[in-house]
């Protein structure tokens, strides 16, 4: 068969011109060895219906995080009304909590959860004539309704699945960076989360579960990722909760000798408890970790169950700095936030000198306890504006003064200013104490890096001041 995987083109509504690799496709791929495979990225390429032309497929596949659900379903369509006889598949996060939105008649087929297998026996049953109802986790669109199969938690067991088909998207490897336009291949370690973040979905995707590859075949992976990507990110949602694991996974990177430089997810409670073991990534190359801040005050943290603390925060913030490793802090950005507010949250980055900043808006992602607990309080339904950057929820400050609020703080905590002010402060002293934080580093930035980046991300300040004009708000 002739297989086909279309990545949705950028959502031009959404703050972010992230462009990496489509890793669940190239694992797709790699599950069906035997059928020909190609993967077509919008966010690059443009004329689809030609290479709809070309190349024939069988069956094309989309996938859907919720802000390209209507873009997906947009592209489906088009497909069928090209070839009625084009088979037509989409999985992924939004499929599966909501795969009601894809009752249509130009979907066939909807997939729940992780798809490595059950992709794989769907292909071989439409190819072989055999029964697609024996297929685990999938929905059949059929006159009007959705037929869901049994429901399994079959992908626990990682280290059954082959390497992912990079060959694949080799031929855009070059356009694939981060967002400080870095170029960055993705990888996989582990899947699943054993915490209960109510804004997450990711553990439920997992059904709950927490599962790891073995570290041999990640570094044997890490030793074939093309050198053209100079970060090498990893999309695990937990990849140190087994810290022993952690531990064999940095040691075998050692011994392999690989010299590339990772960026990866901690908590803060997990950087808290293993110091040492951070200090030994750091030696291996680690050298971004994102790590869920989240809120600045203890009763924001209890409200979205990231068990962790302030204090625990200000003591991993202290860790990585002291490290030298450059932490990417996500901060929630709360509908509920006054003026005053918005000014705290900056003087929180300024204290903690943090430079490498995302204010994320607490976004009710579908599949969420956070969705589930406020479907009624919705202020906009539309997908599209799903994306962290605009506020679904009703603002306190109402909405202009919301993101006047919101690009102000962004400007300000990228502004090359801080950069001065931090070197002036520390001209001053020369800290007394070793666990003094501040005195560290700037997260990896140059004053005239912040130059560049200011000037660039002007028109985003512009569309952030505006775009409570053109969001679609439920009375
Ligand atoms: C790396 C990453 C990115 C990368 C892109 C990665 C990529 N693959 O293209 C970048 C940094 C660009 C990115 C951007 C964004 N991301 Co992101 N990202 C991730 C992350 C950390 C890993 C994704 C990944 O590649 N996983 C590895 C692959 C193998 O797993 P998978 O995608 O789940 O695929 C499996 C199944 O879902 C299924 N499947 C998926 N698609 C399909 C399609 C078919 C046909 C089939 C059969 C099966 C199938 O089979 C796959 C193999 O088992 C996830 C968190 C997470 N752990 O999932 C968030 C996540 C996917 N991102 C999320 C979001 C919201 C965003 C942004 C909107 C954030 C922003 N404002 O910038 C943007 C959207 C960009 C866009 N639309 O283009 C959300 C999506 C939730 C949702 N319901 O939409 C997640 C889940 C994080 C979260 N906070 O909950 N992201
Ligand atoms: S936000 Fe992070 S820690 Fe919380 S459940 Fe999701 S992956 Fe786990």
């Amino acid at each position: 068969m002739k297989i086909l995987f279309v990545k949705p083109p950028l959502n031009p509504k959404i703050f972010s011109y992230t462009r990496y690799e489509p890793l669940e496709f190239e694992y797709l791929a790699a599950a069906v060895p035997e059928h020909e495979v190609d993967i077509f990225d919008m966010r690059i390429e443009k004329n689809l219906m030609k290479k709809l032309r070309t190349f024939k497929p069988d069956l094309v596949g989309i996938t859907a995080y919720t802000c390209d659900v209507n873009t997906s379903k947009r592209i489906l369509k088009e497909i069928k009304i090209f070839n009625p006889g084009i088979k037509t598949v989409i999985g992924g996060h939004h499929a599966t909590f909501v795969p009601s939105d894809f009752l249509e008649s130009y979907i066939d087929t909807i997939f729940l959860s992780y798809a490595d297998k059950s992709f794989k026996e769907y292909i071989s049953a439409l190819n072989n004539g055999g029964d697609l109802e024996s297929v685990a986790n999938i929905g059949l669109v059929k006159d009007s309704k959705i037929l869901f199969t049994k429901r399994e938690t079959n992908y626990l067991n990682l280290n059954s699945l082959p390497m992912p088909a990079r060959h694949l998207t080799h031929k855009y490897y070059k356009k694939y960076h981060d967002s400080y336009a870095q170029k960055t291949a993705l990888i996989m370690s582990s899947r699943g989360c054993p915490f209960r973040c109510t804004f997450c979905a990711c553990w439920k995707l997992m059904d709950g579960k927490y599962a790891t590859r073995n570290v041999e075949s990640v570094v044997e992976e890490l030793k074939q990722i093309p050198p053209v990507s100079k970060i090498i990110d990893f999309s695990d949602d937990n990849t140190f909760h087994n810290i022993k694991r952690a531990w064999q996974l940095v040691e075998m990177i050692k011994a392999h000798k690989i010299d590339r430089k990772y960026k990866m997810y901690a908590r803060a409670d997990t950087i808290v408890k293993n110091p040492d073991l951070f200090e030994s990534f750091r030696e291996a190359g680690l050298e971004y970790l994102t790590v869920g801040l989240e809120s600045i005050d203890d009763g924001g943290l209890k409200e979205i169950n990231k068990k962790t603390s302030v204090k625990m925060n200000d003591e991993a913030i202290q860790i990585m700095k002291k490290l030298g490793i450059y932490v990417d802090a996500h901060l929630i950005v709360y509908p509920r936030f006054t003026k005053e507010d918005f000014s705290n949250l900056f003087q929180y980055v300024e204290d903690r000198c943090l430079f490498r900043n995302t204010f994320a808006v607490l976004t009710p992602l579908p599949g969420t306890d956070l969705y589930a607990d406020n479907l009624k309080d919705l202020a906009i339904r539309d997908y599209d504006y799903f994306d962290f950057g605009h506020s679904i929820f009703k603002t306190h400050l109402g909405r202009k003064e919301f993101y006047k609020q919101l690009a102000n703080l962004y400007r300000k905590a990228y502004a090359p200013g801080r950069i001065i002010r931090y070197k002036l402060r520390h001209s001053r002293r020369v800290p007394e104490n070793p666990d003094d934080f501040y005195a560290y580093n700037t997260d990896g930035f140059s004053f005239w890096v912040l130059v560049l980046m200011y000037i660039i991300s002007v028109p985003y300040f512009i569309k952030m001041l505006n775009i409570h004009k053109s969001e679609p708000i439920r009375n």
